[in-house]
């Protein structure tokens, strides 16, 4: 429990190595905020999820900056001494918003766990000191652009590929895939680009012996997941249409879905990730830690996450140059076997560097309790 006297919003941007382009929009920049908060016990960092535009979820960095200021840290002061395990309830009359809460849960925490000397890692139960490590691809411009840029991270030693598909191009990309590399670990994420009218797409990449086929339907559609699943015979995971744990056990009861792609951000921060991951095991359906382009803050929180025993499949944690020339942390490293280590220091183990945090910053906006 500590008293939280000031926040930090800071709105940052960098450029991204190359374009990422989903079904959904392409992204040039990483844009977000962190949050650091000042309790009397330390301090603690947390990065938001939101991105530029209300596209993923309704979720996006304006909007997200209004619902701190206004609301949640406002909320936070008035409720005095505080634990992150009590913020649920404390942000509990703000509808939604999960991105923005979990940005103050996770930096709460983070304030915590460094008081305490305790890796978040280790707080949450992590079973291994290093995770293995897949990279999502995103569209790219011709079928040959895709060939190299998966040959190259196949070398770089990613044990799980994951294609960005869109109709038109999916089953011509991704059995280009399939024949030049037949035996590795492939999956491929619509972003809820398809009806079930694409059946017969599902039908074909039934055939490219995928590892799942990731929100293939609209994100409020798990009844239509669920009648897809039992037409094809890839595992579908889920990762727009999870917000909660109640989301996660609907669709594991529905069998809307047989994987859960478990994104911190998306759920309401690492309290509610854990929770859903209890749900999953429960359930005996494996997950795996999503990625939202983070910079080493979130990374490292998604690094200690992916360390929990239920995340078995290889998660979106790539290394810092997959993203950015120059992280805002010092840069985190995959090893040639395809893992990187979980930071093992007090709270999420890791720091922006003064000089790139400044270099960064796009707007700073400091928030104290009266
Ligand atoms: O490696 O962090 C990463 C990116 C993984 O594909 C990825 N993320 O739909 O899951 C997604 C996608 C995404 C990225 C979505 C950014 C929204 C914003």
């Amino acid at each position: 429990m500590s008293v939280v006297r000031a926040v930090e919003l800071r709105l940052v941007g960098i450029p991204l190595v190359r374009p990422f382009r989903t079904s959904f929009g392409v992204e040039t920049e990483k844009r977000c905020i962190l949050a650091r908060v000042e309790t009397d016990l330390g301090y603690g960092w947390g990065e938001c999820v939101a991105g530029i535009d209300p596209d993923f979820s309704e979720e996006f960095n304006e909007g997200a900056w209004l619902v701190l200021r206004d609301f949640l840290i406002p909320a936070l002061f008035a409720a005095g001494d505080v634990g992150a395990a009590d913020l649920d309830a404390v942000f509990s009359r703000v509808r939604g918003h999960p991105m923005a809460k979990a940005t103050l849960v996770n930096a709460v925490l983070d304030a915590e766990l460094r008081s305490a000397g305790r890796s978040l890692a280790s707080f949450l139960g992590a079973d291994k000191d290093r995770v293995a490590c897949g990279v999502s691809v995103g569209i790219a411009p011709t079928t040959e652009e895709l060939l190299d840029q998966v040959a190259g991270y196949l070398a770089e030693g990613y044990r799980r590929i994951k294609l960005k598909i869109e109709p038109g191009t999916d089953v011509e990309r991704v059995a280009a895939v399939r024949e030049a590399h037949p035996d590795i670990p492939l999956s491929v994420d619509a972003n809820a680009a398809y009806t079930l009218a694409d059946v017969t797409v599902f039908r074909a990449l039934d055939e490219l012996d995928l590892l799942m086929v990731e929100q293939p339907l609209h994100h409020e559609d798990l009844v239509q997941h669920a009648k897809l699943q039992q037409m094809i015979r890839s595992p579908i995971c889920l990762d727009e249409s999870i917000r909660s744990p109640a989301d996660a056990s609907a669709a594991l009861e529905l069998g809307a879905c047989r994987i859960l792609n478990v994104k911190q951000g998306r759920v309401g921060g690492l309290l509610e990730a854990r929770r859903v991951h209890d749900v999953a095991r429960a359930q005996e359906a494996p997950v795996w830690c999503g990625g939202m382009l983070e910079t080493g803050i979130g990374r490292a929180a998604n690094l200690a996450l992916s360390a929990m025993p239920g995340f078995t499949l290889p998660g979106d944690t790539s290394a810092s140059r997959r993203y950015f020339e120059q992280d805002l942390t010092e840069p985190f490293e995959m090893a040639s076997d395809g893992t990187m280590g979980v930071p093992s220091g007090p709270g999420i183990g890791v720091d922006p560097l003064p000089d790139r945090l400044r270099a960064c910053t796009l707007r700073l906006e400091r928030i104290e309790k009266e």
